[in-house]
């Protein structure tokens, strides 16, 4: 269903050091790059859906690219958009972040996977300038895709923790998390232990 290549044909950075994934998808550390294909660090997050958007699932890619990483998301189920009402925020654009713990235990079904913790925060920063801040996830009709380049993290930084897709927008000035409410989705971020399909 979801296809996204995990390594890529990269001669033409032939003059850096990178860490890498050989043809036999074992890690390389400072590998020398080499004629033909490199396999780049890439890491993997399956979103599920808890109990408040039980038909979102996707994947978020992160890839290691030259200076950073670039994250890849793709999911559908997401609830349909709803304006804002007197005090209620609108549902969508989705906040969207990494958060500290690799944990989608759902706990309560009415406020879920806070045992995935609080943003992800390496470098004490405020809220919208966290290294796991990314921005909003806009849903057409429950689908999402969007891809974008950060320099704040490597691909190995992130292994372990969580991605979080929330029910409101992320307003980036309230702290400590943007006001983005309830969590609809969550996800570990692990290796990829295989170059290309995932479903
Ligand atoms: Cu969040």
């Amino acid at each position: 269903m979801y296809q996204y290549p995990c390594y890529q044909y990269q001669d033409f950075y032939n003059n850096n050091l990178y860490d890498t994934y050989n043809k036999y998808n074992m890690y390389i550390k400072n590998s020398q790059p080499f004629e033909g294909r490199m396999y780049v660090p890439c890491a993997i997050a399956y979103i599920k859906g808890g109990p408040l958007a039980p038909q979102l699932r996707g994947v978020v890619i992160f890839k290691s690219v030259p200076g950073g990483t670039e994250v890849y998301v793709e999911v559908s189920g997401l609830p349909q958009y709803k304006p804002a009402q007197n005090d209620a925020p609108p549902v969508g654009p989705h906040g969207f972040h990494i958060h500290e713990f690799g944990n989608c235990t759902v706990s309560d079904p009415a406020d879920p996977f806070t045992a995935a913790g609080g943003h992800w925060n390496p470098k004490e920063q405020p809220h919208g300038n966290h290294a796991g801040d990314f921005p909003v996830l806009f849903s057409n009709d429950g689908y999402a895709r969007m891809s974008f380049y950060t320099n704040k993290f490597t691909v190995q930084d992130v292994i372990g923790k969580a991605v979080i897709i929330h029910e409101n927008p992320d307003d980036y000035r309230s702290q400590p998390a943007g006001a983005a409410g309830k969590r609809l989705g969550c996800g570990v971020i692990k290796w990829c232990n295989n170059g290309f399909n995932y479903r």
